[in-house]
């Protein structure tokens, strides 16, 4: 039997006296999660930019897929983002921004999945139009990808309670994803989901640090 007494995860120092470096992207809403989890947490990230069209990048040898961000830290590199997340929660004692009460968790992880997945549609959008010539755009996988957006919006906006503190996992990743839906989609969204809009202003309201992760192009 599991001795009661015995610590929930290893013995960790202060997250502050923890060495991180996170590869980074300044565009990618995915890095943009991490940024603002770690400002809210009190935590310091060493950035360094990757380039993740480089195959002499060290990133490849930090994240075998590739992808950004990728956390390195003394326990190896963490990789993607709401398992970066997870690991920043922990570091920060846990239960900050990942309730362990399991319905807020899983009420958290489902709404970080559901932003995750619309950026990823929105990803694939964007490099079907960086890797392929304009003539070889398939519009039956742009409309597919764009709908995928729209259906997620709609459940987020159906399901949008006016913005509460503790800010959650989920509340992060959506805030990262109408950000970046702002910078890359023109902010079309805004047209027919006052509910998130609403919620968005007082997300950013209430964290003034968001502002300093937006993208840049
Ligand atoms: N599921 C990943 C997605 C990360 C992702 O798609 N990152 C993009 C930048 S926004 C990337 O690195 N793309 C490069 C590639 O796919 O080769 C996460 O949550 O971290």
């Amino acid at each position: 039997m599991a001795d009661a007494r015995a610590p929930r995860y290893p013995e960790v120092p202060p997250a502050s006296d923890i060495p991180m470096l996170l590869r980074f992207s300044p565009t990618s809403p995915f890095v943009r999660k991490v940024r603002v989890a770690a400002a809210l947490l009190g935590q310091t990230l060493e950035l360094e930019t990757a380039d993740t069209l480089d195959p002499n990048d060290t990133l490849r040898q930090q994240n075998p897929l590739g992808k950004v961000p990728a956390l390195v830290t003394p326990e190896g590199v963490l990789f993607d983002s709401p398992v970066i997340l997870a690991y920043l929660d922990h570091v920060a004692g846990g239960d900050r921004i990942l309730p362990t009460e399991p319905k807020a968790r899983f009420a958290a992880l489902r709404k970080e999945a559901l932003a995750d997945g619309m950026m990823d549609a929105g990803i694939l959008t964007l490099y079907e139009a960086r890797f392929r010539p304009v003539e070889k755009h398939e519009a039956k996988w742009l409309d597919h990808q764009a709908e995928k957006r729209s259906r997620a919006l709609a459940a987020l906006e159906a399901d949008c309670t006016p913005f509460a503190l503790p800010i959650t996992v989920g509340d992060i990743a959506l805030a990262c994803a109408l950000g970046w839906f702002d910078f890359r989609f023109e902010g079309k969204w805004r047209n027919d989901h006052p509910r998130l809009v609403a919620w968005f202003d007082d997300f950013i309201a209430a964290m003034p640090t968001f502002a300093e992760s937006a993208p840049v192009a």
